[in-house]
């Protein structure tokens, strides 16, 4: 956050523009939403979007729309649109599409790479994807390659502490990066121990399990955790407490392991942290409910801003059963949305003046919207939905696919459809028009990166 601030300052405010804060759009508009028309018209998107990337970037990572090429993470493609798009193209119906991403997948990806990659990064999305992949289709190959990406991955955990590395070579085993956050060290429970339980072999969920705990025990004596550790010494490298990027999936798996296993230890870690989260993060302003920076070992406030990555935080917090808050904070979502038409990636929530201007195709707000919606059937979700979906439409679609915006204010396009447009934001503004027996959120919970994994019904993993 600090970054961003500080690049905003050196570019000039005009890339920052100040907005008055206007009164939020209303939320009631003329017309009462028709649920299927949108279902179709996301679904129709979503080919759009899947067609682009097939014409001009098939077997890469991800899509550059306006320049018509494609873009690989590491200089040789891990397949990162097909699989993260996968279980998308099931969801929708999709089937030529998805039969087409899939024979890619088993015909052609290879995790037998000399690259450095990031842990977190593949394990969200690969490992994530290929694992609700293999649950949804049976294809037995996707829970080979999802056996063989996690035993190259199982290296990064090989520090001191046991918290993984940031990067770990998926040929040689090497790692790098000491100098980790707690969104990387503890979003991988979820993954690794569904690989656990689908191949039997419990290694992979013992090191991410471990690793989870190793870092909430370090907690601040007010229950704080900070956006940077070393995790050879285990010491802090930063003292910035917050929901944002560095942190936010952290939370979201301490909550989500509990209810995707059973596990009561990650049910008591996630009470013992929301209660800290609420009690120093948030921030109530004239202008809302919001959750802010803090001092992990103070509480002191230090930084207001708030930004598209903290928009799953609603949704966090309605499923784990605070609806007041969650209501109350993605009305707040709402208006950073409807400022300007599209979420910028912060906003400083206290003078409503954007600080990065970007909207990076992200799904968060979308995604609470679809959590609120299933939990309240209150329309006024539906409603801001189809603001999102409208917005996205008139702002971001090229003729070649979807593109992530250099500046909402200005609507600057710039061009790259990130693999996670495809996973996250069109399939969580699927399920919120699309009938509730697409999806069976009792039965499922979805990754940080939208991949549902099946719930086991027993306390065993
Ligand atoms: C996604 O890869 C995941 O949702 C992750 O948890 C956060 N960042 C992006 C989307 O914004």
């Amino acid at each position: 956050m600090k970054a961003i601030a500080g690049i905003c300052a050196a570019a000039g405010l005009f890339l920052c523009a100040a907005a008055p804060p206007p009164p939020p759009r209303p939320t009631t508009p003329a017309s009462p939403v028709d649920r299927a028309a949108l279902a179709s018209r996301v679904r129709q998107e979503a080919l759009h979007a899947w067609r682009g990337y097939a014409q001009y970037a098939f077997g890469h990572d991800e899509l550059k729309p306006v320049s018509r090429a494609p873009r690989d993470w590491y200089g040789v493609s891990l397949g990162m649109t097909p699989v993260d798009a996968l279980d998308t193209l099931l969801l929708l119906g999709l089937t030529a599409e998805a039969d087409a991403a899939r024979r890619w997948i088993d015909e052609s990806l290879s995790f037998d790479r000399d690259v450095f990659v990031k842990n977190f990064e593949i394990t969200i999305r690969l490992l994530g994807g290929l694992l609700s992949g293999h649950e949804m289709t049976k294809d037995p190959r996707l829970l080979r390659l999802a056996d063989d990406l996690g035993t190259r991955l199982l290296p990064a955990f090989g520090s001191p502490t046991g918290m993984p590395y940031m990067y770990v070579n998926l040929k040689t085993g090497r790692t790098r990066g000491a100098l980790s956050n707690p969104a990387e060290i503890g979003t991988l429970v979820l993954e690794f121990g569904a690989l656990s339980r689908m191949t039997g072999k419990p290694v992979f969920r013992e090191k991410a399990r471990k690793a989870l705990e190793e870092l909430y025990r370090r907690r601040s004596k007010i229950g704080l955790v900070a956006d940077g550790i070393d995790v050879e010494t285990g010491e802090w490298t930063s003292r910035d407490s917050h929901v944002g990027g560095g942190i936010d999936s952290y939370y979201e798996y301490l909550f989500k392991c509990g209810r995707l296993f059973g596990d009561g230890g990650c049910e008591a870690m996630w009470r013992e942290s929301i209660a800290a989260v609420n009690a120093r993060l948030a921030d109530e302003t004239p202008n809302g409910l919001w959750y802010g920076t803090a001092d992990r070992e103070t509480g002191r406030r230090t930084v207001t801003e708030f930004g598209a990555l903290q928009a799953f935080f609603p949704g966090l917090l309605a499923l784990s059963g605070d609806l007041p808050r969650a209501r109350r904070l993605q009305d707040s979502c709402f208006r950073m949305w409807t400022l300007h038409g599209l979420e910028p990636d912060a906003l400083d929530y206290r003078t409503m003046r954007v600080v990065d201007p970007r909207y990076l195709l992200r799904p968060e707000i979308a995604e609470s919207a679809f959590y609120l919606y299933r939990l309240t059937k209150d329309a006024r979700y539906l409603e801001m939905g189809r603001t999102f979906f409208e917005d996205l439409v008139r702002r971001c679609r090229t003729d070649t696919g979807y593109t992530v915006i250099e500046d909402v204010v200005s609507g600057r396009k710039g061009d790259l459809m990130p693999s996670y447009f495809l996973a996250e934001t069109l399939k969580y503004l699927y399920l919120l028009f699309a009938p509730e027996e697409t999806l069976d959120l009792d039965r499922v919970v979805f990754n940080t990166e939208a991949h549902p994994l099946r719930r086991v019904p027993s306390r065993r993993w």
